[in-house]
Parts: structure tokens; sequence; C-alpha cells
């Protein structure tokens, strides 16, 4: 139950309208958590629907994405794009291709990716795509024609000033790479349009590591602010095998942590020393997949085959950069239980809201994925820029411009949950902040 009573009803609207929709259902529950503090101070946003129309996308695409497998048969896939919201900025968001997406998913992700892109400061609305198909174990070929038929439809929606798609997990850079090659074949344009591009194509650089070493800088922040402290000789723990969970163990370990525990899909090794990161980076290069060879090079480090049983390792710091709802109740309890006092999101809403409400009531400093990570779409911005202007910064650069947007997103955050009494609460403070940008937008542009 929330005190305002518009949110009351609208979020039992919300259950009833999209009763088949969980994980949008969540991302709701979870920004009208932070509203509540808000919306009945502010009567336009009653006065004007915004929030009826925010949770609304702008349109959605849905299409069949038609293929032929090295057998010659023919593979049929469902493609969507969610153009959530427009407000400040063209579409901007990832693409996932897995067997698990679904529009529930993609709806879920591209609301918070609206809040997310306005938290950067960068002129960027929210949208998000993807496909029910899992390129694991697919060939090269099989790869290269899925995304040409998945283009095939997706490049009549998209372009430079209206729609910028990237990578999520399942797309990264030869997945980019044979999207964009297709797009720019069909619009006959060499203007940009997805990000994430190899760097010989218009791609920047930093922007691969870009969603883990934010998510690092984001981190320094929380610790210099509540804790006067850094983040030597903190025990980390990292699930996700993906580009955000490698990178972050990179960047942990340069600022001199101690990542005790790392997941992939086949389980989790845990070292109290510290693990070897420099050979993680090195094993997971080609797959994602380390766990396996790492324990046969250091056959002392201990190995568990569940991922999710790593959240009951001692740590001081949990970075979840897997996918949603990996952080259940029990497993916040277990990390208080066990010394965790920060928990970091790198991936998009990892955290169940109950072991979100369970931190904010349990001195567990929670940050949110549409802050911490928000680094991968800010250099997705950056990579924009440059595309515009026709020119290519340097490596530092855009590190630079990285950690920079890492601390004003912090201190937007942190300033907003303190305006509204809850200095530690930046979940408050990345929904309202994000939010109110938003909202400002839609308010002058008028009832579109
Ligand atoms: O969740 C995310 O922020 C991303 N997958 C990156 C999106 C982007 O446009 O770079």
């Amino acid at each position: 139950m929330y005190q305002s009573s518009y949110l009351n009803k609208l979020f039992e609207d919300v259950k009833k309208k999209y009763s088949s929709e969980p994980e949008f259902i969540s991302a709701v529950e979870e920004f009208f958590d932070s509203m509540d503090y808000m919306v009945d101070d502010e009567p336009n946003i009653e006065k004007y629907a915004i929030l009826e129309r925010i949770l609304i996308p702008e349109r959605v695409i849905s299409f069949r994405v038609a293929w032929v497998d090295d057998k010659g048969k023919v593979q049929v896939n469902k493609g969507w794009r969610v153009q959530f919201n427009s407000a400040i900025g063209p579409y901007k968001g990832g693409i996932r291709f897995d067997s698990s997406v679904n529009l529930s998913i993609l709806k879920f992700l591209a609301f918070e990716q609206t809040f997310k892109n306005s938290l950067t400061g960068l002129p960027l609305g929210g949208g998000k795509g993807g496909a029910d198909f899992t390129p694991r174990g697919r060939s090269d070929e099989e790869i290269m024609r899925f995304c040409q038929a998945y283009v095939s439809e997706l490049f009549r929606h998209i372009g430079p000033d209206t729609d910028v798609p990237a990578g999520d997990f399942g797309v990264g850079a030869r997945e980019i790479g044979y999207m964009y090659g297709m797009y720019k074949k069909l619009s006959n344009d060499f203007v940009g349009t997805f990000t994430g591009k190899g760097i010989s194509y218009g791609g920047s650089l930093g922007r691969k590591e870009a969603t883990g070493y934010g998510l690092l800088y984001f981190v320094s922040e929380m610790l210099k602010t509540f804790h006067n402290d850094t983040l030597k000789g903190k025990r980390v723990i990292i699930s996700g095998s993906g580009k955000v969970g490698k990178h972050a163990a990179v960047k942990a370990h340069a600022l001199g942590a101690k990542v005790v525990a790392m997941s992939d899909i086949n389980g989790f090794v845990y070292d109290e020393n510290g693990l070897d990161v420099p050979l993680i980076d090195k094993l997971s290069e080609p797959k994602g997949e380390y766990s396996l060879e790492y324990m046969k090079i250091y056959p002392e480090a201990k190995f568990v085959p569940t991922p999710k049983l790593m959240w009951g390792m001692p740590c001081d710091i949990a970075l979840p950069c897997a996918t949603q709802n990996e952080i259940d109740l029990e497993d916040a309890k277990k990390l208080k239980a066990n010394g965790c006092y920060m928990l970091v999101e790198g991936a998009n809403m990892p955290t169940a809201v109950e072991a979100i409400r369970f931190c904010n009531e349990n001195g567990i400093l929670f940050a949110p994925g549409k802050a911490s990570n928000a680094g991968g779409v800010a250099v997705s911005g950056l990579e924009m820029s440059q595309n515009a202007m026709h020119l290519s910064w340097t490596y530092e650069e855009v590190d630079q411009k990285l950690e920079q947007i890492m601390k004003n997103i912090f201190r937007k955050c942190h300033e907003t949950a303190q305006k509204y009494g809850q200095p530690k609460n930046l979940a408050l403070g990345a929904n309202i902040a994000g939010f109110i940008k938003v909202y400002d937008a839609m308010l002058q542009e008028g009832v579109i």
C-alpha cells in the first residue's frame, strides 16, 4: 500500500491490465515506492496524467524474424522494439537476444532505461528491443543470418535521431557489426544509428568497458560519501559472465579491491585471498565462461556448481551483474548475515523489490541499476556525439567523461534523496531525479 491514494489506484490498474507482465509490474512497483514521496505534492502529475502516460510505451513494434539455419531448416523467432519514451531525446537502449525474452521483460527494461538515460544528463529517450533467440551454440553464419533478418524489419523504425539501439545480453560487438552492416545497406546511410560499434566503423573507445568501469566509479563515490573510505582491501563478489561483470572485476581489482567470488553459468569460484582477476579476464574472452578452466589452474580455490549460492559468501560489497531477479529476499538476508554492507546493481533490476526494501531497512546501502549501471548507455551517448561530429575521442577523454558522468549521477541521486529526508535511499534519489527531467519535458511538450 502506498500513502498516496492516486498511486494505489494506478497500481491496482497496472496489476489488472498487465497481469501477464510480472517483470513490468515489479519495475513499476519499485518506481512507485519512490513516487510515493512526491506525487501528492505535485498536482500537475495527476492533472496532466503524467504517470498514466509514462506507463504506456509510445510505440511497440512486434515482428516476425524468419531465417535459415546451417541445416537448411527455416527458423522463426519473435522480434520486438519497445519505443518507450522520447520526451527528452531519441529512443535509446539495448537489444537482448535470449530465449527468455518477451514483451514483459522488454517493457520493464525500456521503462527503467527511460529514467536511467535521463540521469546521464544526455539527451536520450528510453527504448529496448530484442528477440527470443539465443546466440549461444549457434554458428557465426547462423548469427549473421539471424541479425540480418532481425534488422531487415527493424531498420525502417530506427535512425540516428529516431531510435538508436545498442547491445544487451546476447548482443555484443559481433552482433552489432552484423546488424549495423545490414542497416547501412538497407538505409544507404552511414550515420551511426547503432552504438557499441567496432572502432574501425564509428565505435567509441571505452564503450565495451563502460558499464563495468562506470559501476566501480559509482561504488567509489558511495564509499567516499557514506564511509569516507575507498575500495582498497574491500571484499567484492560479482555475478554474471557477461561484459559488465568482467569489466567490473577488472576495475575493482585495479582500484585495490579483493574480488573474492565471481559466478558464470556453471557456478561460482571463491578465494578468500582474492581471485586472479587478470586470469579470469583472459579466460572469459571467447565465451564469457571461465569457472571450470579457472579451477584447473587454481585447484585450491573453492568451486560451487550453483551460481546463486554465491550470495551466501562473506563480502563487503555485492555487485549483481547478470540479469533480473538474481537476488531475492532470502539472498539479501544471507548477504546481511555475512557482512555485506553495499549492494550495487550492475545488471538491470537484479534485486527483487522485497530484497531492496530489506536492504533499506537493514543498513545495506543499495544503489539501483538505473543509476549505477548507466555508464554503458552514457558512453553510447558519447559515441552518438562523436558520430554526429565525425570525429573520435581518445580512450582517456572518454574514460574521463564517463567518470564525471557517474559522479554527477551519484550526486543527483544523493542530493535528491537528501531533499526527501532519506539520504541513504539512492533508489528514491534515482527514481525521482530521473523522473523529474522526463516529467518536466512532458509538461512542456503538451498532451501527446
Ligand atoms: O541496459 C543498458 O543500459 C544497456 N544495455 C546499454 C544501452 C545502450 O544504449 O548503450
